[in-house]
């Protein structure tokens, strides 16, 4: 061993991505929202993406390049199904394609069904608060298990569903913009149930281990001194990054954020329904309790004076193994499926990716049992609510031309993931012969 450290045996190193963030060329709720002038910019849109859709094939070099041994993507239910039961076969088709050309090159495919959007007659037809929902995610997901069968991938059924329904029933942010207690607590029990159903469809149809992607925040108390700050970190904590894994795994769901949402139900079906626990960790969130509504105010502090990432969030690996720690108590596998910065220069990454692995390990070296780490994300892509701004990727885009270029924690990643011992980065300014330009 060379380095400081070495990655348990079997770990895979991978990247992330999202359809509508990447592919382009996409008609579905989200591409309505952007209609309606409800991103920060309001005149952004989505658009062609970075074309991920007719670059398939140079995406999966650039992933090959870094020694990358899984890839994350998410199948878009709006090309799949775009009108209510009339699917989409030619979609289908190159999907299924797509995925097999990874298994033909040795990379494994990491598959989410859900990945915030909607075909556009979904809200409007079978909302998820409604039980009608569960026949049209059981359809789809029956679509998903025929594009899936027989080549063994890891599913990801949501992805972050806790912020799907803070951000689409809660705040009104998201679609299907709604801001409404009862609504969420029912479309909640419905995306769980929903999980199971997709789950019975794809082991019908084959070997696939199933999970869900859910967004931790390592929550801190703003004022260390004031009770309700802490209580609020408290109620955060458990219900934020734990009700819906918890319910997933002991059948009962228990969220209670006084003044914000609570729900309580006993789903004994849901039960042990994970074979993994996909983990999404970006930062910590300091919470400040206020006196009227919306009672709560989320800041990002520099605390370490490391500088705040570009998109205004606190760079703090710490709070990495103390989140991977935390999932200990459910006695699963734990995949990295998200963990990235915000580098608009690129220079910051490499050093983000050391420090964030040094704290992964520290986390393995304490008993959690983890199986992989993808980076989010292989490229820049479109941010959501932020539009074009942020930038992910390990692969920088030019919007304009759409060329791809290798940044410096390319290299980096890809020493990392070929000798799986954790080295500190060099400066990796260059390409590496064989990369990609
Ligand atoms: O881009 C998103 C992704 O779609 C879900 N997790 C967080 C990322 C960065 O905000």
């Amino acid at each position: 061993m060379n380095g400081e450290a070495s990655f348990p045996p079997g770990f895979q190193f991978g990247v992330a991505t999202s359809a509508y963030q990447v592919e382009g060329h996409i008609e579905n709720d989200w591409a309505e929202w952007e209609r309606m002038g409800r991103l920060k910019e309001p005149k952004a849109r989505c658009g062609i993406g970075v074309d991920h859709w007719n670059r398939f094939e140079e995406d999966l070099k650039l992933t090959q390049d870094l020694g990358a041994g899984a890839f994350r993507l998410s199948l878009e239910w709006a090309r799949i199904e775009p009108e209510r039961g009339r699917f989409d076969e030619e979609a289908i088709a190159r999907y299924r394609r797509r995925l097999e050309r990874m298994r033909e090159v040795g990379i494994r495919p990491v598959v989410t069904l859900h990945h915030f959007t909607h075909p556009r007659w979904f809200h409007r037809e079978t909302p998820w608060h409604e039980r009608s929902c569960l026949e049209s995610f059981r359809r789809y997901a029956r679509a998903c298990a025929g594009i899936l069968r027989g080549l063994d991938p890891l599913v990801i059924t949501f992805n972050e569903p806790t912020v799907l329904l803070l951000g689409g029933y809660v705040m009104g942010l998201i679609p299907p913009g709604i801001s409404d207690g009862a609504k969420a607590a029912s479309a909640l029990v419905n995306l769980m149930r929903c999980h199971l159903l997709a789950r019975e469809e794809l082991l019908s149809a084959g070997k696939a281990e199933l999970g869900i992607s859910q967004n931790v925040l390592a929550f801190a108390p703003d004022r260390a001194w004031h009770p309700l700050d802490r209580a609020l970190t408290h109620f955060a904590s458990r219900s934020y990054n734990h009700a819906f894994i918890d319910a997933l795994t002991s059948g009962k769901l228990r969220i209670s954020m006084p003044g914000v949402v609570g729900a309580r139900a006993d789903l004994p079906e849901v039960r042990g329904s994970l074979d993994f626990i996909g983990v999404n960790y970006y930062t910590r969130a300091h919470l400040r309790f206020l006196p009227k509504r919306p009672f709560v105010q989320v800041r990002y502090r520099d605390v370490h004076q490391r500088g705040l990432t570009h998109i205004g969030w606190e760079d703090y690996p710490e709070g990495f193994c103390d989140m991977l720690l935390e999932m200990k108590r459910y006695g699963l596998p734990v995949w990295i499926t998200e963990n990235g910065i915000d580098d608009r220069s690129g220079e910051r990454r490499p050093s983000y990716l050391y420090s964030h692995w040094r704290q992964l390990l520290q986390a393995q070296r304490q008993g959690v049992d983890l199986r992989g780490y993808l980076y989010w994300s292989l490229l820049d892509n479109f941010e959501w609510l932020e539009g074009w701004g942020p930038r992910f990727g390990l692969y920088r885009v030019d919007f304009d031309t759409l060329e791809r270029r290798p940044t410096p924690a390319c290299a980096y990643f890809r020493r990392t993931a070929l000798s799986r011992e954790l080295l500190a980065p060099q400066e990796e300014a260059s390409p590496e012969p064989g990369m990609a330009s």
